[in-house]
């Protein structure tokens, strides 16, 4: 069965994603996706993720969008426990995950940043601005990292931030 995913390799969403599918041990094919070449606004990606963004992944025999959506899909099918089942740590593990991916993603985006950078008259660029806001985001989660230990939907989501930034 095709399993592919839509993929670029500075992108922490996708980075999510790849981290699930080897925890999965699932072997995938990617597709780079080079968002600095505007691969993401070509007609071809947008007929897989009418959104524009990275990742998408084919599996099952559909595209998935949203990489945590994506990685709960995974969880659920495939057994990786990575959604706890007591609703308290099912809140706190989605609590610290969304800091990440509904907070500070979104607004250090390559379309956002682009065009803060642009409105700014190149006074504030993408790495001031996310590391700034990581550093605080840290400081607020207090025992973010030992929850990541334990293997969860937060390893997915904090783990490639600094490493895309
Ligand atoms: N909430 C989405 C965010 C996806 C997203 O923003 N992807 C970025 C790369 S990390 C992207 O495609 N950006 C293209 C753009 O901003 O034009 C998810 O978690 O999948």
């Amino acid at each position: 069965m095709e399993l592919i995913l839509h993929d670029y390799w500075r992108s922490s969403a996708a980075y999510r994603v790849r981290i699930a599918l080897n925890l999965a041990a699932l072997n995938y094919e990617r597709s780079v996706v080079d968002l600095l070449n505007a691969d993401h606004k070509d007609e071809s990606f947008i007929a897989l993720n009418p959104q524009g963004l990275v990742p998408a992944l084919a599996i099952d025999g559909h595209v998935l969008s949203q990489s945590l959506a994506i990685i709960e899909y995974l969880s659920e099918t495939r057994n990786l426990g990575l959604i706890p089942d007591h609703p308290m740590e099912r809140w706190r593990v989605r609590a610290i995950s969304y800091c990440i991916a509904m907070e500070i993603h979104p607004i250090c985006n390559l379309s956002v940043s682009q065009l803060v950078h642009e409105l700014s008259e190149r006074k504030i660029s993408i790495k001031s601005g996310c590391m700034n806001l990581f550093r605080r985001d840290s400081l607020q989660l207090n025992g973010i990292w030992v929850i990541a230990k334990l293997g969860s939907i937060v390893m997915e989501t904090q783990y490639p931030w600094p490493m895309c930034a």
